[in-house]
């Protein structure tokens, strides 16, 4: 049968298909998301959920001059297919190839870059009091997950959009899943508004109110969907947005493109805000993702018939030894807790939630809350651990500097994804964690060369009675033997991994490559100590000094952006000791936008792997 996606290279050519083609189209669009999402890796069970709910929306409206805004942006695959990205959709996620998020530099249909939940809400509504100022005569439109509704600066853009009132079109896109299971209160009245069970209480409410009205009440109620219509028109549903001065459509089947393309046509013609609730399912399509959409919401590659990952390595993540020592601490001392903004499962968190429920705390996409939570947690003398990938905490500085650092309350962050991350791109790397942390008062900042070492700085962090940081990357660990009773670390004592006379002081991720590449250096004569720094602070002031005594060079390495970070702690710190006469270099990322790819081919092209580093440091010895 000919494929109708064939004839498809933009939305042009979508608008030409009879509506009646639309499900066909949109099995064929599954077909090659899972192709290629099975090879990859990538979003799939949310891209599933989304693809007629976009055909819909490329169908009635009319991009680019129509703007479409993609909440996160994690589920815009359909989209790229549609306006021209779809005979480069096989490169997805690999360097030099399609984002798996918006990105203005692919096409001009993507309006807004996002990677970060909850910013298009607030977007929308800056591009559409632009159109009004500029008298432009467009439409906008943001599509919005129920996740992504539980961040707070959602709700900041839907209290001005309410009051603005200019007309804009919010698609929510509502499936009960954020990554895991969704959270929270809102959550729940979102549920409420599907299920329309608070239609028929509010119903049966005015049905006995109207009963005990003598003579008039029941001739009213026999009035039958007369009655209905008007207790539907007053209470249903929505009734929070309508609050707000947001127009409410929905519960819509979000699958049906029935359904979808008359509310779409509906919405263009609406002269304020509406928020249309669709209701999808997440995997859509494909059994294993529709079973397991949490697996499949961000999925390694995979084989398409059974659903299971190609690769299954022995060595732990981080993340799994971050959760399985934080179980171990938990059963010692009762009074740590647990929480996470929307990722128990990427944070290594969900055994510690099924292990201690009550101890266990998902707030939904809400890093600041999450924050100021655990300030006040620890007020209280209870010891919380906040695990937030790296990139995600840069949402919740303010709290990290004004609620906790300010107060020097004991609250352990623990930043998963710290460094160089593969396939998502630029709004995934973890590289400012170091700068924005290190400078904040009586913060702690420490990052483990391996697994083990992770475990032993969660175990000390409790007992340091300060805030403190603990920072590592995506991915498997190193595959060293791990303590079941972790030694415990003297705060700002580094560790000496190789004698020598000049100095390189690795921090974290780096410090394996330091080693290979002082090796290598040795044997062209330059004699190289290599030092763990373990902490960006306090530095080891001592062993430092020791070696500006010593040698008349040293070199920091740091996977984090160099400027402000740990190489410039220790500079800052050589400053203070007037030694102007060490020769100094640091070794870090630059502050530029990141390409996409695979963490090493990243880091070697930003020279943090071995043979960059001893080109680095070879030429710098020699220059
Ligand atoms: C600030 C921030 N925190 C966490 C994440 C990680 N994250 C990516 S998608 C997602 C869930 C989004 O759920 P929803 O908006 O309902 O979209 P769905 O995948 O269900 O379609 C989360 C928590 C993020 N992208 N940004």
């Amino acid at each position: 049968m000919p494929k109708l996606l064939d004839e498809i290279q933009s939305p042009g050519d979508l608008k030409r298909l009879p509506p009646e083609k639309l499900p066909q189209l949109a099995d064929e669009v599954r077909a090659l998301i899972l192709e290629v999402v099975s090879q990859n890796g990538g979003h799939l069970a949310s891209n599933l959920g989304a693809v007629e709910l976009t055909l819909a929306l490329h169908y009635v409206f009319d991009s680019p001059r129509d703007t479409i805004i993609w909440d996160v942006g994690h589920q815009c695959y359909t989209h790229k297919i549609l306006t021209g990205r779809k005979a480069r959709f096989h490169t997805l996620r690999q360097h030099q190839g399609i984002l798996g998020f918006p990105d203005r530099n692919e096409s001009e249909h993507d309006i807004y870059n996002t990677g970060h939940a909850s910013t298009a809400l607030s977007a929308a509504l800056g591009i559409a009091v632009a159109r009004n100022k500029r008298r432009d005569d467009h439409k906008v439109i943001a599509v919005v997950g129920d996740g992504a509704l539980t961040s707070g600066v959602a709700w900041e853009a839907l209290n001005q959009i309410g009051i603005l009132r200019e007309p804009l079109i919010i698609v929510l896109n509502y499936n009960e899943m954020s990554i895991s299971a969704n959270v929270g209160a809102l959550s729940k009245y979102l549920t409420y508004l599907v299920s329309g069970q608070h239609y028929l209480r509010i119903k049966d409410q005015t049905k006995s109110i109207l009963k005990s009205i003598p003579a008039v009440g029941w001739p009213l109620i026999k009035v039958g969907r007369a009655l209905e219509d008007t207790v539907k028109k007053v209470f249903f549903p929505g009734l929070v947005f309508e609050e707000l001065g947001i127009r409410y459509v929905g519960p819509v089947q979000g699958h049906s493109l029935t359904s979808l393309l008359e509310v779409f046509r509906d919405a263009r013609t609406y002269d304020g805000p509406v928020l249309i609730h669709c209701v999808t399912q997440k995997g859509r399509g494909y059994a294993p993702a529709q079973s397991n959409p949490e697996r499949f919401h961000g999925a390694a590659p995979f084989n398409r018939v059974t659903g299971e990952p190609l690769v299954r390595a022995a060595v732990p993540t981080y993340s799994a030894v971050f959760g399985k020592t934080l179980c171990c601490l938990a059963r010692q001392d009762e009074r740590i807790i647990a929480i996470t903004a929307a990722m128990p499962e990427g944070t290594g968190l969900s055994g510690f939630a099924r292990e201690f429920p009550g101890r266990f705390y998902d707030v939904g996409i809400a890093e600041q809350h999450a924050v100021n939570f655990a300030a006040g947690l620890a007020l209280r003398g209870l010891k919380p651990v906040v695990a937030i990938y790296s990139t995600f905490l840069q949402r919740a500085y303010d709290q990290l500097y004004h609620d906790v650092a300010l107060q020097d309350l004991p609250v352990v962050f623990v930043l998963d994804r710290a460094g160089i991350v593969s396939d998502d791109g630029p709004t995934h790397q973890g590289i400012n964690d170091i700068v924005y942390l290190r400078h904040l008062p009586h913060m702690i900042l420490m990052a483990p060369k391996d697994e083990n070492e992770l475990q032993r700085m969660l175990k000390s962090a409790f007992t340091y009675g300060h805030p403190s940081a603990v920072r590592f990357p995506k991915g498997r660990g190193r595959g060293v033997a791990l303590e079941e009773d972790p030694q415990k670390i003297e705060l700002g004592r580094s560790e000496r991994l190789k004698e020598g006379k000049n100095l390189l002081l690795a921090f974290g991720s780096t410090v394996p490559a330091a080693l290979e590449a002082a090796l290598e250096l040795e044997k062209e004569g330059l004699s190289l100590a290599v030092v763990n720094a373990r902490f960006a602070k306090p530095l080891d002031e001592e062993a430092i000094l020791s070696y500006a005594q010593k040698g008349s060079m040293i070199v920091t390495v740091e996977e984090g952006i160099v400027s402000g970070g740990f190489g410039s702690a220790v500079r800052e710190f050589l400053d203070r000791e007037r030694r102007f006469d060490i020769r100094f270099l640091r070794i870090g990322l630059p502050d530029e936008i990141y390409p996409l790819g695979k963490a090493d081919e990243i880091k070697g092209m930003f020279g943090l792997d071995s043979p960059g580093l001893s080109d680095r440091i070879r030429r710098f010895w020699r220059g």
